[in-house]
């Protein structure tokens, strides 16, 4: 690690020869691939705090952190003591644990909108439970979603999706069957009229929304927006959805909307519940949840729902989660977000910065982002070399103009000021 240092490549390139005869792309998740950017991904060997390591040794400031679960660090020690004595007791069960119910009752605490939970293994799962109890709650069918956001891989849902989709350049996947397709609206970010319109023409079950999107790169909602969904969706008959896989538990204890004030009926968790393991969740209304099967008659099921070792790790994570730790967060990420955004002036690169707690995204375009349309409308030729850069001088960041940065709270200032440094230098080349 450190700046101006070249990288050594070639265990990551024979690994990547290998991986391409046996899984397609040679990755498990098209964000892995680097093809945007053009070149080939680097086969990670550990990951040690902030840090990651690959298998030719070199040592990198990692700002993806497995996407997000990793708020409190790679092998954060609590966690590892955790999950190994879970692991001690039985890896699965298919029967209740003592952590299930520990683990709801840290989110119904912390999440205002969250009187109730279900667990499932994944944010994807997560997101098709909670439109099908939309759906039978309302008896309506279609959902509205916003362009360029990423709920997963539910089939209804890929349409104008963000994250490895945009990346891609995917705007709707085959395989999506034409009533998928047919039962969900999209519209613009941010946008009044487009809500307003499609809540009048369509009337949904549901408006199912990022409440702070980060998979087009981090896009915040105007001011206002999110209290204008709320009110809208309630006068037309329609269920609130917050997917906080990104931002649950991340911008605030409770989420974006502990941070807006702004209630869901829905609200869709992932990431940092389940500490670096396969977990999910979607929580909200008592009345709406007491629907799901076998409390009611909406069926939703899973066999490592809840999984020990997963519940563990969230646990474990969540108890690290205090003031003092939203605090930190938020300092280290302003520190990046406008640090980059300086670098970028500095240098003469037209660029413009967005942060959050914990999330910060640099677009490569002059004017702010509000917008997918705005996000692709980005210089992505120069935000690829700029990664390239980046990752040349030990910096991992998202290898894609549509995903964010991590902030954690193992990064120190010391990470800070070398990725900067390193920023310094290539947006000077690109310059
Ligand atoms: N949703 C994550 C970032 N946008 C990435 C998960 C994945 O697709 O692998």
């Amino acid at each position: 690690m450190g700046s101006g240092a070249r990288l050594t490549a070639s265990r990551s390139a024979e690994l990547y020869q290998r991986a391409l005869e046996l899984m397609p792309g040679g990755v498990n998740s098209p964000v892995r691939a680097m093809r945007a950017i053009g070149r080939d991904p680097i086969f990670v060997a550990r990951g040690d705090g902030a840090e990651l390591v690959d298998v030719d040794g070199n040592r990198y400031v990692d700002w993806v952190m497995s996407w997000g679960p990793l708020i409190a660090g790679h092998a954060q020690p609590d966690v590892v003591t955790t999950v190994t004595a879970a692991a001690r007791a039985g890896t699965s069960f298919g029967a209740p644990t003592r952590a299930e119910v520990d683990l709801a009752a840290e989110v119904v605490q912390r999440v205002p909108g969250a009187e109730m939970v279900r667990m499932t293994s994944s944010g994807t799962e997560a997101s098709m439970s909670a439109i099908r109890l939309a759906r039978a709650a309302t008896g309506r069918d279609r959902v509205l979603k916003f362009a360029g956001a990423y709920h997963g891989h539910v089939d209804g849902l890929l349409a104008d999706g963000g994250s490895g989709l945009a990346t891609q350049g995917i705007p709707a996947s085959p395989g999506v069957t034409a009533a998928q397709a047919a039962d969900t609206i999209v519209v613009a970010w941010n946008d009044r009229a487009g809500v307003e319109r499609a809540l009048g023409e369509h009337e949904p079950a549901a408006v199912l929304c990022e409440p702070y999107p980060a998979n087009m790169g981090l896009v915040l909602p105007d001011e206002g927006f999110l209290r204008f969904l709320r009110e809208a969706t309630t006068a037309a008959g329609a269920l609130l959805v917050f997917d906080e896989v990104i931002t649950g538990f991340r911008v605030a204890a409770g989420g974006a909307q502990d941070r807006e004030r702004v209630m869901p009926d829905l609200t869709i968790l992932g990431k940092v519940i389940g500490g670096g393991l396969p977990a999910a969740a979607y929580a909200g209304r008592r009345d709406l949840m007491e629907r799901v099967a076998p409390a009611g008659d909406v069926y939703q099921a899973g066999t490592l729902s809840g999984n020990p070792l997963a519940t563990a790790a969230g646990l474990a994570t969540l108890r690290l989660l205090d003031a003092a730790a939203y605090e930190r967060l938020e300092v280290l990420s302003r520190s990046l977000g406008q640090g980059l955004a300086e670098a970028a002036r500095g240098a003469g690169v037209e660029a413009s910065g967005a942060w959050t707690t914990g999330l910060v995204t640099l677009f490569f375009s002059r004017a702010p982002v509000r917008s997918y349309a705005d996000a692709r409308a980005c210089d992505l030729d120069a935000h690829a070399a700029f990664c390239r850069g980046m990752l040349d001088r030990g910096v991992y960041m998202p290898p894609s103009q549509f995903e964010a940065w991590f902030p954690s709270l193992v990064h120190s200032d010391a990470h800070v000021d070398l990725t900067l440094e390193a920023a310094r230098d290539v947006l000077g080349e690109l310059a």
